[in-house]
Parts: C-alpha cells; sequence; structure tokens
C-alpha cells in the first residue's frame, strides 16, 4: 500500500455504484475521499458505510469545483499525489496499482487513463469530439495526450499546487493538463479498460462539449498571440502571471474572450500562419512550440478551416446512412486533418 497516495472521488448522484467503487478503491489505497455534491440520493451514505471519507457539498456546483475541493483536502492531509476516479463504475479500481507504478517511474508527471485503444467500446460521436479535441490540447499542452477526457487520473499534488484552476464542471479537467504540459510538464498514459454501463451520464453533449471547447480555443489564441511575438517560448503558462487567467477572473470579461475566441479563430489562424513565416526575421524562433514539430503551421491553420465543415458532413453522413449509403467521412476528415501532429511517420 503506498501510503502517501490517497484516492479522490467526485461524485453527483452515484448511489448505485460509489459503495463498489469505493471498496474496489480500498483494496488497493488506504483512504478514499468522496465528495458528494448535492446529490439528492444516498451517494453520501452508501459512500461513508463503504468506508471513504465524505466532503459534503450541499448544493450541486459540478465536477471541476469537487475535484478542487478533494485536492485541498489531500494537501492539508499531506498526501503527494492523489488517483481520481469517477464514481459510476467506469473505472475499475483493480487499475489503479498500473497507475502507481507508472508514478513510481515518473513522479513529477500527470498520469491519465486512456481508452482509445479500445475505440469499438466508445460511442463514435464521443470518439470523434474528442479526437478534435485532443488534437488543439496536445498543441496547447506540448505532447500528444492520447485520451484528454478520462477521469482515471493520478496527479502530484506539488504540481496541482504550482497552478491556478478558474474553470469549474468539466472543464476543469482539461484546464488541468493544458496549463500543466504548458508548463513543460510530461502527461504519461496508462491504457485502461473502457467501460460504458447502464448508469447513464451527466455529461451533456452539446453543453460541456462547448464549454470545454470554449475553453480551450480561447486558451490556444492567448497562448499563439504569446509565442507569435516571442521568441524561444513553446511554454507560456506561468501560474503567477497570466493574461488567459487574469481574464478568467472577471466572469463578463471571460465570456466575451471566450465568443470572439471561437468566432475569430478561422481568421485568427491565417493571421498565425502569416506571422509563423513573416516574423522569424525579426523574432527568431517564434511559435517554438510549432516548431518543434516540424509539421508547420499551415496544417494547423487548415485544420482550422474544416472546422465548421466536420458538423456538416456529420450531418450529410447521418442522412446518407439512414438511406442505405454506408458514409465514413467524418472518421476520414478527422484521420487527415486531425493527427497525431508528434508522430514522426507523419
Ligand atoms: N462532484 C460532482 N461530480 C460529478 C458531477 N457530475 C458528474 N460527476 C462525477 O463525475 C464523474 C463523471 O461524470 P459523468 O457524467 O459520468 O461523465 P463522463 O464519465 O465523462 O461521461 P460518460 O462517459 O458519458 O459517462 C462521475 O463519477 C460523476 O459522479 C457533479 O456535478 N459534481
Ligand atoms: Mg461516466
Amino acid at each position: 500500500m503506498s501510503s502517501n497516495i490517497c484516492v479522490v472521488i467526485p461524485a453527483y448522484i452515484a448511489s448505485r455504484t460509489i459503495g463498489d467503487v469505493t471498496r474496489g478503491a480500498l483494496k488497493h489505497i488506504s483512504r478514499v475521499f468522496v465528495a458528494d455534491d448535492g446529490s439528492t440520493d444516498a451517494t453520501g451514505v452508501n459512500a461513508s458505510a463503504a468506508g471513504a471519507e465524505v466532503i459534503t457539498i450541499d448544493m450541486n456546483k459540478g465536477k471541476g469545483n469537487a475535484l478542487k475541493l478533494l485536492f485541498q483536502r489531500a494537501m492539508k492531509d499531506g498526501y503527494d499525489a492523489v488517483v481520481s476516479m469517477d464514481a459510476d463504475g467506469q473505472h475499475d479500481p483493480d487499475e489503479i496499482p498500473m497507475f502507481i507504478a507508472m508514478h513510481d517511474m515518473y513522479p513529477d508527471s500527470i498520469i491519465t487513463g486512456s481508452r482509445m485503444h479500445e475505440r469499438e467500446k466508445i460511442p463514435r460521436s464521443r470518439y470523434n469530439s474528442m479526437r478534435i479535441a485532443r488534437f488543439y490540447i496536445s498543441l496547447v499542452a506540448n505532447q500528444f495526450i492520447e485520451d484528454t477526457q478520462c477521469g482515471f487520473r493520478l496527479y502530484p499534488l506539488l504540481l496541482i499546487k504550482e497552478i491556478q484552476l478558474l474553470t469549474g464542471k468539466y472543464v476543469t479537467e482539461t484546464e488541468l493538463l493544458m496549463k500543466v504540459g504548458d508548463m513543460g510538464v510530461t502527461i504519461k498514459l496508462v491504457n485502461i479498460r473502457t467501460i460504458y454501463n447502464e448508469n447513464g451520464s451527466y455529461f451533456r453533449p452539446i453543453a460541456d462539449i462547448t464549454n470545454i471547447t470554449a475553453y480551450v480555443i480561447s486558451y490556444i489564441q492567448m497562448k499563439w498571440l504569446i509565442e507569435g511575438v516571442t521568441s524561444d517560448n513553446p511554454y507560456t503558462y506561468s501560474p503567477k502571471y497570466h493574461p488567459r487567467d487574469l481574464i478568467s477572473k472577471n466572469k463578463t470579461l471571460d465570456i466575451l474572450f471566450q465568443i470572439l475566441s471561437v468566432f475569430g479563430a478561422l481568421p485568427a489562424s491565417v493571421f498565425y500562419l502569416i506571422e509563423y513565416i513573416f516574423l522569424p526575421f525579426v523574432i527568431p524562433n517564434n511559435f517554438a512550440s510549432i516548431r518543434k514539430l516540424k509539421c508547420g503551421f499551415s496544417r494547423i491553420t487548415i485544420a482550422t478551416q474544416m472546422l465548421p465543415v466536420v458538423p456538416l458532413v456529420g450531418m450529410i453522413e447521418k442522412i446518407g446512412n439512414k438511406i442505405g449509403f454506408k458514409l465514413n467521412l467524418v472518421d476520414r476528415i478527422i484521420n487527415r486533418f486531425f493527427p497525431d501532429l508528434w508522430n514522426n511517420k507523419l
């Protein structure tokens, strides 16, 4: 048993599964904290009966807020790292030792579970949106992250202490990966089982994907604004002073910036391409994070221009499939335009 690691579980209306998840985790780690986030069922009672220490949040405030409280609690109790798991039974507690083994090898890295090797088990639309999201999240994090949306992770708390987490709900886990990656930290992966069960989901495909996308795009715009005019600067995140964080602290400004970033994404990516080509004469090695990739900025500009095409093609494909054509257009577009840019075979 690792004495300086605890398990943290953000939970919302998960009474059916939280007992088994807690008991399963306690087989591998001696302390489990559950944040019961305004659940209207017996989540808290069942977690506690199974041996977890429960942090009760009176009103539902979302997964990100619960995670932040759990991190604080683990820090207060002197832990070095936490393993985070979902409460709905989608993560197998018997895979915890893989995270710990990887942590022993890479104690300063975040370790995230990846389900992408079991593509057939992931709902297709979710799989495709995750592939587009990871294209941009990886660009921010300066490394390819195979699965950016998995809640089964190991976080070294020293790292968490260093960054400011200013988003909420399902965005926080993405914010976290992007910020640590944009500070130069390595993110490691372990392949985990993909479990889609009958326990339902609180993830709202349109609202939550929009929130994640808007934050990712707005962060990347800020990163490229900075990188475009600075030399040798692939890691732009600084917890002490970062313009994106300053904007996050003002709600109205934050919403305005996100709207502007999303609607301005297509022209902005052309603007960055021009900066990428012409500014090195005066600012050598600007866009250092992109130059390391050797694929050039044009590939990213083209991908971004394709963004509005994807949902359109998705609709055509749906109609086509209904009337008997087996189209595979979305897959092909994503394979072609949103690949792993770190793959040398590209
Ligand atoms: N604390 C807290 N936890 C939440 C909230 N919403 C979801 N969770 C937890 O976060 C985990 C993942 O939530 P899900 O809604 O299943 O989202 P997901 O697993 O990304 O999406 P699916 O793959 O569709 O299940 C589960 O353990 C939930 O109990 C919330 O509002 N507050
Ligand atoms: Mg789930």
